[in-house]
């Protein structure tokens, strides 16, 4: 008899796919509703890995679900070739970058032709092809046209070993993200995009996806964009005509201030010292030497000891008109707030600990130990009834205990705020500042704008030139794309200057604006600048006349249902949904949120652990597909677990998934009766099987949870297999009628062998746009029980009931029968008995 062969029925399908084509979606007058399925595209580092097989197995699952539901589905693949690694990876090989991307994307393709995702390849980008990139700068003009882009000269994250800048984002605990080299910082002009104009759009909108996106992921970005809301005070400084500001949460305590301090690296601090006599000047320029080389790490660290400089100098208290002495410390943050802060040593924790170490003064402004609330306390009583007295309240004195009191509590030692619990002391001290001209409500965000100049060749060139004359002159767009020169010739080792401006002849450019000599940018984009808006470009990745089109968006956009790792909760998928606000303003596109839905899968780990080829316990992909093919890689995947929980591949065993396989497609070739069959004639108890699994399916795969979806069609198989063995046999309408649903179902998972089962069930190619067969709610009552109804112990009727039937109801049955009420004949009823599902027992008085 037929042997289930992976390798044959692969070999046989693939042809087949190729030729029908049956994943092209938006076909010209195709009607079905729309679905946009869409994977986080893959980087070409290499053959595909574990992780993508995990990925992309769950997001084919929902696509091909949701085409087997009447919907035209766009699941479009793509690859993110730019980047870092591909220019490592040329340096050390001293080869062109180019090459070695485009080979690891023929490597991955060929991978993924195996596993056959239910892409549309048609659709197919690069986004390191001009065809791509011209489009980002497209983009970056959009914004740059609206003050969106613009370059700033600043301190930068800067890796000293890949000799590169790094986002914030990269720095990951002060050390580079990729290499791992302590980040050090580095005076540059760089691009920025201002994503902090979009920071209360970004948080609030967060809660529209609240219940589509992971919860975790929705709080991480909370986290990142970080708004807190306070006020901004004015101090005047002696000896200088303008104020400055600082941010606080707590305008409360502004009575408790008791010095200042400001960042050492700020311009405002440089200043102040520069107006003190020359001991200050030279203490502040040595204490700055050190703070230079301190990594943000440590100055974030609240257990390093405090350091720091009294530049002596003074501020006033607006509402007390005390004066301040102004220090410089490393624990206040130049690009946080204003860069200084009043320091109000009793209640937060950094400025406790500096009061103590440089001997300031520490004043209490809120009593923690006063109730907050109205309410009287209860006076609780012991057993003897003698009242429990509350315990000693803790002393209120921060200086001796070292311990800030952070809580909330009433207003002291603050004049018009004495008495005031901490959110009207709030109100009325922004009040109190607002009527003086001396400070306003305000809210800070720990947001900062999107640095997206590398230094390196393999990106987007900037599409911008300098002209000694005009200054920065946008290339016009009839000349886009910029495109990179040859990397040929070029030093690509990193240097902290891109390797472009190397590239004289590419440099050197007449401005658009005046035709006189003048050069390009020689930055790169970010990465991220590529993958903010590539499921846009998906819409029609051929349109040579614009980056997208807007009546495809309307149609398509936004993506239903993004599928990637968690890695990504914050860079990527914040950037992303800035671009897509920024579109909508401009009247791109008329939706604000970039993903719908978001399922982020859990990793693919080894004996516990990430794999590496490192640690020696790398499972690779490749070998993994030849030693029992794509359907079982996908299966076991898919049945390994939630998909959101990380996968121990040395817990889960491939052998158990082909075995799985075998017997279901061995089903197919068991069936005898011809697809015109009456299902109506099958043997109920298999029809009822796999008429709760069409019921149920759908909510479990919209549920993301497949690994049930799979445990459920075990169990089908099994129902299956027992009816033909044991039941009334392989003829039986049922059978067929389970097989082709085990087929239908299967193509989920395993698109090969459900196709192979479809075929040897009489049907044409193919099974992914078989339609889903509507559960027959007839079959979905539960199986019945047969309960006995007595009378006096003497059985006097039988009914059919539900076997979860409640008790009352039951009972209810029971005195409706017929032959029951005739056989208690009128006699009064002493008591029921009622064991629900079996039996009731009406006992009558005689
Ligand atoms: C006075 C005060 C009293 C403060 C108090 C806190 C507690 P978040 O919540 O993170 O926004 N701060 C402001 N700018 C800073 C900077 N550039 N570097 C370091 N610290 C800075 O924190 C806001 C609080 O952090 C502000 O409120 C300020 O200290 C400090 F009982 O002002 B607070
Ligand atoms: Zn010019």
């Amino acid at each position: 008899d037929a042997v289930y062969d992976f390798a044959a029925i692969q070999a046989k399908w693939l042809p087949v796919w190729d030729e029908l084509q049956p994943f092209r979606a938006g076909l010209p007058g195709d009607t079905r509703p729309r679905k946009y399925v869409l994977d986080m595209f893959p980087y070409p580092s290499g053959d595909l890995h574990m992780g993508h097989a995990e990925a992309f197995g769950f997001g084919d699952i929902v696509a091909r679900y949701w085409r087997q539901q009447g919907f035209d589905v766009l699941h479009p693949i793509g690859w993110d070739s730019f980047g870092l690694p591909a220019e490592n990876a040329a340096i050390k090989r001293g080869t062109d970058p180019r090459e070695w991307t485009y080979a690891n994307i023929a490597q991955q393709k060929a991978s993924f032709r195996q596993y056959a995702p239910s892409f549309d390849w048609s659709r197919e980008l690069h986004t390191s092809d001009p065809e791509y990139y011209k489009w980002n700068q497209w983009l970056f003009l959009e914004l740059y046209k609206r003050g969106l882009a613009y370059r700033k000269a600043g301190q930068v994250n800067w890796c000293p070993n890949d000799q590169t800048v790094l986002a914030n984002e990269q720095v990951v605990d002060g050390h580079c993200e990729r290499c791992g080299a302590l980040v050090t910082k580095k005076a540059l002009t760089q691009w920025f995009f201002k994503v902090t104009d979009y920071a209360d759009r970004l948080l609030d909108d967060l809660n529209q996806l609240e219940g589509h996106w992971p919860q975790r992921v929705l709080s991480m970005q909370r986290n990142w964009i970080g708004r807190s809301s306070g006020a901004d005070v004015e101090f005047e400084i002696e000896g200088r005509e303008e104020r400055i500001s600082v941010f606080t949460t707590r305008p409360d305590t502004l009575f408790g201030a008791t010095f200042m301090v400001v960042a050492p690296d700020s311009d405002l601090a440089a200043e102040l010292a520069s107006g003190a006599g020359p001991d200050v000047r030279m203490r502040f320029q040595d204490y700055l030497d050190t703070v230079r080389g301190t990594t943000e790490m440590d100055r974030l660290n609240q257990e390093r000891p405090k350091t720091g400089v009294f530049l002596e100098r003074y501020a006033v208290n607006p509402v007390s008109g005390e004066r301040l002495p102004i220090w410089a410390s490393d624990y206040v943050l130049a690009d946080y707030g204003h860069g200084a802060i009043m320091a109000v040593p009793a209640h937060d924790q950094r400025d406790l600990d500096f009061a103590r170490a440089f001997d300031l003064p520490i004043r209490v402004v809120v009593d923690t130990n006063a109730p907050v609330t109205g309410v009287i306390p209860v006076i609780q009583l012991d057993e003897q009834g003698v009242p429990i007295l509350p315990e000693e309240p803790p002393a209120l004195d921060p200086a001796s205990t070292g311990v800030a009191l952070a809580g909330e509590g009433r207003m002291v030692n603050s004049g018009p705020l004495d008495g005031l619990s901490k959110v009207n002391a709030i109100k009325r001290m922004i009040e109190l500042l607002e009527s003086r001209g001396t400070g306003r409500a305000a809210k800070n965000f720990r947001l900062r704008d999107w640095l997206i100049s590398r230094q390196r060749y393999w990106g987007t060139p900037i599409p911008i030139i300098h002209c000694p004359a005009c200054g920065e002159v946008p290339v016009p767009q009839e000349q886009l794309p910029v495109r990179l020169p040859d990397a040929e010739g070029l030093d690509l080792r990193p240097k902290g200057k891109s390797p472009l401006a190397a590239a004289e002849e590419w440099s050197t450019v007449s401005c658009p604006q005046c035709g006189g000599e003048a050069r390009r940018d020689s930055d790169t984009m970010d990465t991220f600048v590529d993958s903010s808006w590539y499921p846009l470009r998906f819409l029609n990745p051929n349109d040579d006349t614009r980056a997208f089109d807007p009546a495809e968006a309307e149609k398509w956009a936004p993506v239903d249902q993004y599928v990637g790792g968690v890695e990504h909760a914050i860079l990527h998928l914040l950037y992303s949904r800035f671009i897509t606000k920024v579109l909508f303003d401009l009247g791109y596109i008329s939706f604000t949120e970039p993903f719908t839905s978001l399922l982020n899968q859990g990793q693919v780990l080894m004996d516990g652990s990430a794999m590496s080829k490192s640690k020696g316990n790398l499972v690779e992909f490749a070998d993994q597909l030849r030693e029992h093919g794509a359907d079982a890689l996908r299966v076991t995947m898919a049945f390994a677990g939630p998909p959101e929980d990380d996968v121990d591949w040395a817990d889960v065993s491939q052998a158990g998934a082909a075995k799985f396989l075998a017997r279901a497609w061995r089903i197919s070739g068991e069936v005898t009766s011809s697809p015109d069959v009456e299902w109506k004639t099958g043997d109920p108890a298999l029809r009822r099987v796999t008429h709760r699994l069409l019921a149920d399916a759908p909510g479990l795969v919209e549920a993301y949870k497949f690994n049930v979806v799979i445990a459920r069609l075990m169990e089908l198989v099994n129902a299956t297999r027992k009816t033909i063995d044991q039941g009334p046999g392989a003829a039986d309408a049922a059978v067929r009628e389970s097989a082709e649903v085990i087929a239908m179902i299967l193509n989920l998972f395993a698109p090969y062998t459900a196709e192979d089962m479809w075929q040897r069930l009489g049907y044409e190619p193919t099974v992914a746009l078989a339609q889903w067969r509507k559960a027959d709610p007839a079959l979905l009552v539960e199986e019945s029980v047969t309960a006995v109804f007595q009378v006096d112990g003497k059985v006097r009727d039988r009914a059919d009931v539900a076997p979860k039937i409640a008790p009352e109801e039951l009972e209810a049955l029971a005195k409706g029968s017929a032959a029951v009420v005739r056989s208690i004949d009128g006699r009064e009823i002493a008591n029921v008995v009622v064991r629900a599902p079996k039996l009731v027992n009406i006992v009558t008085r005689r």
